[in-house]
């Protein structure tokens, strides 16, 4: 499809006002979101992902790419759709970045999930009361630290002992199967694709 065609171009080359355009047109063409999200914004990021594993892209671009993500997923604000579960999303304490986890919430949301983005550097506090006034099926942590990942140790502890019996799955760079199982975390994902196929596993 042209719109999609031209929204993963824009995205990829950081084009924030036309990757925002192109969105609310296909929104206005009377396109599905989730075929918005997944065929568009999150097939641009993946492609911005290779490119950055390829050393085609470096950090700049990356960045630029982010931003037209968020200006394309901006233009589906309001949309309401039937949601399968609720998960609570966030790059652990200490830990600012973000790219991976925006992309994660980008293919939950596309796949039907309702998403609350808590953004980056939260604490086991913080996912504990979201997961609990969000009634979430699923509290999903990234880290791209090493020096960050024991606080996915200590969130699971806290929801655990605050008696709530929130899935949890973890992933990013640093992160294995072999740790998650480790903190007890309910799943890991080695990146956002299947991230979306673990999350729906847990909600069977
Ligand atoms: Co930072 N950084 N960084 N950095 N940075 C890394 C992670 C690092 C590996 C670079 C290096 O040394 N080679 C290194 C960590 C070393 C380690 O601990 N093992 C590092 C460091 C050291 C630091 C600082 C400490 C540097 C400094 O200040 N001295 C500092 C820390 C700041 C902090 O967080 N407190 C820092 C800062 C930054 C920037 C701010 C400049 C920027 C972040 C900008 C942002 O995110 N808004 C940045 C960046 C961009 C990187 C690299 C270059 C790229 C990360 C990225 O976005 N990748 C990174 C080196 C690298 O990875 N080559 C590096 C692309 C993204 C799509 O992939 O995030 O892996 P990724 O996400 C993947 C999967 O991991 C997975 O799915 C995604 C897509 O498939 N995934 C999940 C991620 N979360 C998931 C959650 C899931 C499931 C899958 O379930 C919930």
């Amino acid at each position: 499809m042209a719109v999609l065609d031209d929204l993963r171009q824009a995205i990829i080359s950081g084009d924030r006002e036309r990757a925002k355009e192109l969105t609310e047109r296909a929104r206005t063409e009377g396109m599905e979101t989730r075929k918005i999200v997944v065929e568009g914004i999150a097939a641009a990021m993946e492609n911005v992902g290779e490119k950055f594993r390829t050393n085609e892209f470096f950090v700049p671009e990356l960045l630029i790419a982010q931003r037209a993500m968020k200006e394309a997923l901006g233009g589906l604000a309001g949309e309401e759709v039937d949601h399968i579960g609720t998960v609570v999303i966030g790059t652990v304490k200490g830990d600012l970045h973000d790219i991976g986890k925006n992309l994660v919430a980008a293919m939950l949301e596309g796949a039907g999930f309702k998403v609350v983005d808590l953004g980056v550097d939260v604490s086991a506090e913080a996912f504990a009361t979201a997961a609990k006034e969000n009634s979430a099926d699923i509290v999903a942590m990234s880290a791209l630290l090493t020096t960050t990942m024991g606080s996915m140790r200590d969130t699971v502890a806290r929801l655990s002992s605050e008696g709530l019996n929130t899935k949890v799955i973890i992933g990013g760079a640093p992160v294995t199967d072999a740790y998650a199982r480790e903190i007890e975390a309910h799943a890991y994902a080695p990146d956002a694709a299947s991230a979306v196929e673990r999350a729906k596993s847990l909600l069977a």
